[in-house]
């Protein structure tokens, strides 16, 4: 699992001309059962949210209004992906050290997860990720 793993998922819109509505379902439009959603928002100018990787959580972003940028890093590789639509998540995999940086004014992340709130599946050093992802931790 790596970076590359981690890709875009168009998920459905019923449009209609008194606005649009998108939906998402657990094992059809996301590869696992949501268990936990979570979102951000209020987020000031200029900072920076996530700085860490998770053991086993899978998660899906949806940038539900205005957009921010997600930077990937699997120990090896790193990519960046902008978020700006509400109906276009982002899947991470495992084992990726995410940030999320450059939020426009209003806007919110939301995070449907594979799992409930572990504070265990947290790697929120980035030396002790990079020893997991390597396979040289204890
Ligand atoms: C991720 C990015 C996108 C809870 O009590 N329950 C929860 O479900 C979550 C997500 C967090 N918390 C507590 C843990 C911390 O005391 O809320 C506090 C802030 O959490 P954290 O610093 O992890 O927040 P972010 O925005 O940096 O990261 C979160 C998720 O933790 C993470 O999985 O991928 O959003």
């Amino acid at each position: 699992m790596g970076v590359h793993d981690c890709k875009l998922v168009e998920l459905p819109v019923i449009h209609a001309p008194e606005g649009n509505l998108t939906f998402v379902e657990g094992q059809r439009h996301v590869p696992f059962e949501i268990a936990r959603i979570y979102y951000l928002y209020d987020v000031p100018g200029g900072a920076t949210r996530g700085g860490h990787a998770h053991r086993s959580l899978r998660q899906l972003l949806i940038a539900i209004s205005g957009s921010f940028e997600v930077l990937l890093d699997d120990g090896q590789e790193k990519k960046a992906v902008t978020l700006n639509r509400s109906f276009t998540g982002l899947l991470l995999t495992p084992m990726i050290w995410r940030e999320l940086v450059n939020f426009s004014s209003g806007s919110v992340c939301m995070v449907l997860a594979s799992d409930v709130y572990d504070e265990s599946d947290y790697f929120r050093e980035y030396d002790g990720f990079l020893a997991a992802a390597a396979g040289t931790d204890a």
